[in-house]
């Protein structure tokens, strides 16, 4: 056994209650059920060589606010009341840990390349960013069950020229009455992380989102808004694959190579405890951590299946 999660409907672990495990999976990701807004305590333990983290979620599909618990191998850490989110826990997130790992604080790798290249990419249209960009990270999303993602989601106006010569609800509109309306919208890129080289994480758009508030031109705008979202998705791969260069990551890091990289939600845990850092609050908007478990060369060798060769061609 490696980390394994107890949820407790009532304070000091009273109550029904659901346990479960990693086993040897990276993740375990769990929609609740029957305890679906009812969890009020739970307790967790890392085991059998690695580091933990648990996360409960305030919402069913692993986002939202959330309750977290930081174990180094043997610890067990617990709230006995989860406090400002009791009985609104839905869903729970596992982690194994790796005894050595490298991380990167994904908003700080991603957020301001992506508002530099947005705001290349809006220059000159009706469309201008509100706030910066939001980076979280998305567990088994519907679109593809098995896999995570890092999110990019960035607030934006839309102005829409209604202009002379329109008509609403049936009115001419003059040319002297020129109408501007903002329309509240977002877009959201996901993103899939893996390793492509020894030295050379890609990263790659999976799905893009795009939102748009409930107005007379409502479809018009979303219309417009998706085209030019998935119109950006060429050049928002070539400024990732830029990103992607851990050359000097890895400078850090002498004869040691990456795995393959995973999320957390939020910032890096405060690991290991003693208590303070049992674990916290916090929310899954706050950010995603990339977390690059270290290896030698030979393990890193095993665990992508390829040759030595192929290694040593590697630029
Ligand atoms: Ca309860
Ligand atoms: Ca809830």
């Amino acid at each position: 056994m490696t980390v394994t999660a107890t949820f407790f409907e009532h304070e000091n672990f009273g109550g029904s209650s659901n346990s479960f495990t990693t086993g040897t999976a990276r993740y375990r990701g769990v929609h609740l059920g029957g305890l679906a807004n009812e969890v009020t305590a739970m307790r967790a333990t890392a085991a059998g060589g690695k580091d933990g983290n648990v996360y409960g979620f305030t919402n069913q599909n692993f986002d939202g606010r959330f309750a977290s618990l930081n174990m180094a191998e043997g610890w067990t850490c617990w709230y006995s009341n989860v406090g400002p989110l009791n009985d609104d826990i839905e869903s729970v997130l596992l982690v194994n840990r790796d005894k050595e790992e490298a991380n990167l604080d994904a908003g700080f790798w991603l957020a301001n390349a992506f508002a530099t290249k947005l705001d290349e990419m809006l220059a000159g249209k009706p469309v201008r960013r509100d706030g910066d960009p939001v980076v979280s990270s998305v567990f088994f999303p519907s679109y593809d069950p098995g896999r995570v993602f890092l999110r990019v989601k960035q607030n934006l106006v839309v102005e829409v020229d209604v202009g002379a010569n329109a008509e609403i609800f049936g009115v001419q509109v003059l040319p002297s009455d020129l109408i501007i309306d903002d329309y509240h919208s977002s877009i959201a890129y996901d993103i899939f992380l893996d390793l492509q080289s020894i030295t050379r994480m890609r990263a790659e758009v999976a799905w893009v989102t795009t939102w748009v508030e409930g107005g007379l031109f409502t479809d018009d705008v979303f219309n417009q808004l998706s085209s030019q979202a998935m119109d950006g998705v060429g050049e928002l791969n070539k400024a990732l694959g830029a990103l992607g260069d851990l050359t000097e990551v890895m400078a850090a890091f002498r004869k040691r190579f990456f795995s393959q990289p995973y999320l957390l939600p939020g910032f890096l845990p405060a690991m290991p405890p003693p208590e303070s850092n049992f674990g916290g609050l916090g929310n899954s908007n706050d950010g995603a951590t990339i977390v690059l478990p270290l290896r030698s060369l030979l393990q890193s060798v095993v665990d992508r299946g390829i040759s030595l060769a192929a290694i040593a061609r590697d630029p």
